[in-house]
Formats: C-alpha cells, sequence, structure tokens
C-alpha cells in the first residue's frame, strides 16, 4: 500500500520553542500531568467525516482539497482508500482513535441490503489495521440526517417505514461499534426537531424518539455493547427547533424517559454556544448531573450564527473544558475532533497542521487547568462563598431539614439579613489570567 501523506512523517514533541510547523509545541505524550500521562486525560479522536470524506464544499462552491485519496469516487476502493488514509493519518499524528458515521465509511447503495454488505467489507478491512496499528474506535453513528428519506426525522418522522430504516440503520450501526470495540454510541438528532407546529405533534414525535433510543439500548445490550450511549445536544441547525437543544434539555428528557442509565451526553463546543451557552456551561450541567461523558472538541465562531466546526485555538474555552474534565475525574468517552480546516486551508499538510492546533490546544489546556486546580484559590473562593451553609439554619437547609417556617422565622429574627459576599468576578478573572501567562 502506498504512503498517500508523502513528505510528512510522524509528529513529534519539540517544545513551545520549536517553529517547526509539523511538530507539537505542547503535546508531550507522556508527560504526566495530576498523575497521568497528557495522553490518557486526551483520549483525542479523528472523525472519519471531517478528515476523510470532507474536501471542503460548501453551499456556494465545489470542493477544494482531494480526499480520493487516489481512488475512484462512490466506490469501494475509495472507501478502502479512505481506511489507508485514515491510519496512516492517526498513526502520524499519534492519534489513538476514531469516530464515524456508517455512511462515512462506504457509499450508500440504493438497496439497505447491499449497504450494509458494503459496510461488512470494509469494517473487515478497518479491524485488520486496527489490530497492526492499536487504534480504537471511539464512538460509531448512523447518519440519519443526510438521506432525503429523513427529512421529517428520523425517531420523529410522520412516517412509520422510515421509523423502521432509522432502526435499521442503527442496528447495524451497533453492530458494528460492536465488532470495532467502539467505547460509545452517539444520537445527534440533526433532524429531530421541526420546522413549525402546524404540522407537528411534539408530544408524539418526542415519544417516538424516547422509543427508538430503547429499542437502540435493548438491542445493543443484547449483542454485548457495553459502552455508553450519548446524546448530543444541538438546539438548531438543520432543522429551526431541535428537540436535544441542550445539556439541561437533553438530560431532562433522558430522564422524563427512564434512559439516564444508559446515556450520557456527548457535548460539542460549537453547539454550545449556538445554543446561547458557554462550552464550560454545557460541560458542568453534564458533570454536576453525572452524565459527561464524551467531547465534541471544536469551536464555532460568534461572529456567526451557525456551526462552523472550527479546529480549536481557544486556550482559554480548552482550559474551562479542561477544568470540568479534571472536575469529573475524567470522562469515559474522549475528545473527537469534530472540526474541519477551512475551506483554503486545502493541502494535505493543512490537515496536519489542524490536528496540531488542536491537540496543541487541549494540551495547553489541560496544563493551565491543572494549574488553576493546583493553585486553589478559584476553589477555595468558592468553598467560602457558600460558608454560610456550613452551620446554624444554612446547615439545616443544605441538609434538607429546615421548613418553610423556619426559614422564615430566622429571617423575622434577623429583620435585615447582610449583604451577600462580593461575587469578586473580576479578581478571580485575573488569576486565571495569572496562571495562564503568569
Ligand atoms: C453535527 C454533529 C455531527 C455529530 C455526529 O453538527 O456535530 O457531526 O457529531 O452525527
Ligand atoms: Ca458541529
Ligand atoms: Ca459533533
Amino acid at each position: 500500500m502506498a504512503e498517500i501523506f508523502t513528505g510528512i512523517s510522524s509528529i513529534r514533541y519539540e517544545g513551545p520553542e520549536s517553529k517547526n510547523a509539523l511538530a507539537f509545541k505542547f503535546y508531550d505524550a507522556d508527560r504526566v500531568v495530576m498523575g497521568k500521562p497528557m495522553s490518557e486525560h486526551l483520549p483525542f479522536a479523528m472523525a472519519w467525516w471531517h478528515n476523510l470524506c470532507n474536501g471542503g464544499k460548501d453551499m456556494f462552491g465545489d470542493p477544494t482539497t482531494d480526499k480520493s485519496f487516489g481512488a475512484e469516487a462512490n466506490t469501494m476502493a475509495h472507501a478502502k482508500a479512505k481506511v489507508d488514509a485514515g491510519f496512516e493519518f492517526m498513526q502520524k499524528v499519534g492519534i489513538r482513535y476514531f469516530c464515524f458515521h456508517d455512511i462515512d465509511l462506504v457509499p450508500e447503495a440504493d438497496d439497505i441490503n447491499e449497504t450494509n454488505r458494503r459496510l461488512d467489507e470494509v469494517t473487515d478491512y478497518m479491524l485488520e489495521k486496527m489490530k497492526t496499528t492499536g487504534i480504537q474506535c471511539l464512538w460509531g453513528t448512523a447518519n440519519m440526517f443526510g438521506n432525503p428519506r429523513y427529512m421529517n426525522g428520523a425517531g420523529s418522522t410522520n412516517s412509520a417505514e422510515v421509523f423502521c430504516f432509522a432502526a435499521a440503520q442503527i442496528k447495524k450501526a451497533l453492530e458494528l461499534t460492536v465488532k470495532l470495540g467502539g467505547r460509545g454510541y452517539v444520537f445527534w438528532g440533526g433532524r429531530e426537531g421541526y420546522e413549525t407546529l402546524l404540522n407537528t405533534d411534539m408530544k408524539f414525535e418526542q415519544e417516538n424518539i424516547a422509543r427508538l433510543m430503547h429499542m437502540a439500548v435493548n438491542y445493543g445490550r443484547s449483542i454485548g455493547f457495553k459502552g455508553d450511549f450519548y446524546i448530543e445536544p444541538k438546539p438548531k441547525e438543520p432543522m429551526k427547533h431541535q428537540y436535544d437543544y441542550d445539556a439541561s434539555t437533553a438530560i431532562g428528557f433522558l430522564r422524563a424517559h427512564g434512559l439516564d442509565k444508559d446515556f450520557k451526553l456527548n457535548i460539542e463546543a460549537n453547539h454550545a454556544t449556538l445554543a446561547g451557552h458557554t462550552f464550560q456551561h454545557d460541560l458542568c450541567v453534564s458533570r454536576i448531573n453525572g452524565m459527561l461523558g464524551s467531547i465534541d472538541a471544536n469551536q464555532g465562531d460568534l461572529l456567526l450564527g451557525w456551526d462552523t466546526d472550527e479546529f480549536p485555538f481557544d486556550v482559554y474555552d480548552a482550559t474551562m473544558c479542561m477544568y470540568e474534565v479534571l472536575k469529573a475525574g475524567g470522562i469515559s468517552g474522549g475528545l473527537n475532533f469534530d472540526a474541519k480546516t477551512r475551506r483554503p486551508s486545502y493541502t494535505y499538510e493543512n490537515m496536519f497542521e489542524a490536528f496540531i492546533l488542536g491537540m496543541d490546544t487541549y494540551a495547553l489546556g489541560l496544563l493551565k487547568a491543572a494549574a488553576i486546580i493546583e493553585d486553589g484559590r478559584v476553589d477555595e473562593f468558592v468553598k467560602d462563598r457558600y460558608a454560610s451553609y456550613q452551620d446554624g439554619i444554612g446547615a439545616r437547609i443544605a441538609s434538607g431539614e429546615a421548613t418553610l417556617e423556619e426559614c422564615a422565622a430566622n429571617a423575622l429574627k434577623l429583620k435585615a439579613p447582610k449583604l451577600p459576599g462580593s461575587g469578586k468576578q473580576e479578581y478571580l478573572e485575573s488569576i486565571v489570567n495569572s496562571v495562564l501567562f503568569g
């Protein structure tokens, strides 16, 4: 098998002083941070769709990058060339995981039976590569948004026939995820939403999504899938309203339908900001509910109102992300670069530069988050801020023993409360700056 990314060798750590575009400045896989090597804190994954399938096509123009990898489009030869390219790429970058949608792997046939046969063939080929390289599958999923049959959703579709096709795709994608040893299985409900309530029975649609998820859990467990199922929240795009709006909404849905034992969340940075939250907000909501499973590590552009899926370079965001991950005691999933190079960055070398940027950004995020925790001033401040709940009436409130009458009597006795302690936001922000840049 011929080398695809010729002229690019394995990417090495050279340190912050390095000017070599094809070297890591901060990601040093074996460096131990808070008791664990960076590579374990940061189980990075390559998204098959962006890195191997997406050539930069957008609504206004054709692809700028050639992702044929020497094979004819829409053939099994191309599917296998993508496997060759993907494994060579991951080995050179030092990425240990990948994520996939079913139809990222093979061209979809008119007959789903033939698509399934192709999927079997390509995953046999992937499995061989996985054995020789040690590269693993982070998660699998089914693309239930691209094909026109999903115009009205998959679980939420108005057509029982289409619902069955979604079930068939999930069944196969779960089988493939088990075959490839995937840690997780994702539901991103891109078309699970609506354009107008004039034609939509929202209650029925949401219940049907839950029914489909229950079917997936039952089947997955029956074939030995032991990993987590994930919902990946996103508020909009492609639909105007998507049911999995944000982490809180998705957790409420999972609990309402008895799915919370089998599901966690896959939080994507760019989706959180589209929902009007910071990335950290949705990570924190997931963490405090015991549901932080996996992360799609990208970033959006706050000047644009859509999902730009950029490689992350914002060290503040990466720091606050890793702060949540460290507070969660790690995640069972990983950090998937659901990100694509900008359209004018069209060379193979640019693909490597993008991953170097993302991995270095998260390495910095990890180092800085650990430093904030080790510094201790932020944690200490937060603890002190709630000190009034440590004894007296405060302790009775926190333990759930106090009654409304008791609290009210306390207020009447005090006549007027003291002002609560200062929030000192600016002081805390300056601590973060001095930890980041001091
Ligand atoms: C799209 C989503 C999608 C999921 C997987 O916005 O990010 O790529 O991660 O279906
Ligand atoms: Ca996205
Ligand atoms: Ca994603």
